[in-house]
């Protein structure tokens, strides 16, 4: 078995952790979610932002945009609400500043990217291809914090479809694209297949679901902007029902997870579902270092199974589900207890 790197405290990993991220491969398959650490900036004091499998960046848009009025955060049960609307400083100031920092130190730069219109997606897409040291794009189709309904473009096949097609196209063909999908949809499968139909490289799945809060002291809507998106540990049954559903009907195509994972016993249960990496979002508001525990954690659940390949588990928890019908992987060496 081939070590594949070290942890982010320096010592070496005892499993063989790495994964594809459609074509390129990754040392491993923690990753930052988008939205909840910056550019990565933020993470550098507190851990090697190289040693995870990549940072993914708050989604870029063309220009530099301001977001909801405030407050725009507020706390649920097992869960946060946020209503952003998609602040940033825009693509210029990506490429100028932020990009050249992640690349500086060494981490690899997945960059989420929102528009209003599919031709801002594609220009997107061709100024990160311009520029050298991408090593994916994240077309983010489903923010929910957005004017109106029909600008969340993941709630549509037809409107998914002709965003990513057009990413597709402009994007460099070294650079995967990975389409980040709504749980807000009654048939998320609908959506995958058109995606991957599109052109999409893989999947991110779960964007927050749109939520409301009430202050009951001031009878008012707690955020300004009324509605937000929902996530933490109570979206990750969620998650993990959606990626289920995607990797039964598209076995194979590789899916960044992400939903209210907190330990590496959840990003393990993502895993089982089919994720072959997944993202750390909202814990890490409270504890900044979660990606590094979090992939200590995972390695250690594996190593807890006899499980000697990460590989060897993504998706597995399908071959038990149909284990009248079909054997399990053989591949798997798991020790069922
Ligand atoms: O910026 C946001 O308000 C935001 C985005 Br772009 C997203 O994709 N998901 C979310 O919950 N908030």
């Amino acid at each position: 078995m081939v070590p594949a790197g070290v942890l982010p405290e320096g010592r070496a990993v005892a499993v063989d952790l790495r994964t594809r991220l459609g074509q390129v491969e990754l040392p491993n398959p923690i990753m930052t979610a988008s939205g909840c650490a910056g550019a990565g900036r933020e993470l550098a004091q507190f851990m090697d932002v190289s040693k995870i499998g990549a940072i993914v960046t708050k989604s870029v848009m063309l220009g530099p945009r301001a977001g909801r009025p405030t407050p725009r955060m507020a706390e649920t049960p097992s869960g946060m609400l946020n209503s952003i609307g998609l602040q940033g400083p825009g693509i210029d100031a990506f490429l100028q500043r932020d990009l050249p920092w992640l690349l500086s130190r060494g981490a690899r730069a997945v960059v989420s990217i929102a528009g209003g219109t599919v031709g801002e997606y594609a220009d997107l897409a061709g100024r990160l291809s311009d520029a050298a040291g991408v090593t994916a794009i994240e077309a983010n189709i489903s923010c929910p914090n957005v004017e109106h309904r029909g600008q969340v473009f993941a709630c549509n096949p037809d409107s998914a479809a002709a965003v990513i097609e057009a990413v597709r196209s402009r994007a460099r063909f070294d650079i995967p694209v990975f389409a980040k999908l709504s749980p807000d949809v009654t048939d998320i499968v609908t959506i995958a297949k058109a995606c991957v139909s599109a052109g999409a490289d893989g999947l991110s799945m779960i964007n927050t679901l749109l939520g409301m809060v009430i202050d009951t002291d001031t009878l008012r809507p707690r955020l300004a902007g009324l509605t937000g998106g929902l996530s933490g540990p109570a979206i990750r049954p969620v998650a993990v029902r959606c990626i289920w559903q995607v990797t039964e009907a598209l076995p194979g195509v590789p899916i960044i997870g992400m939903g209210g994972v907190a330990t590496g016993r959840d990003a393990l249960e993502l895993i089982l579902a089919g994720a072959s990496m997944v993202s750390v979002g909202t814990t890490i508001f409270h504890d900044p270092s979660a990606c590094g525990r979090i992939l200590r954690e995972l390695e250690e659940e594996l190593i807890a199974r006899g499980i000697e390949r990460l590989a060897d588990v993504v998706g597995l928890a399908h071959d038990a589900h149909a284990m009248t019908g079909r054997a399990p992987s053989p591949n798997a060496r798991v020790r069922r207890t």
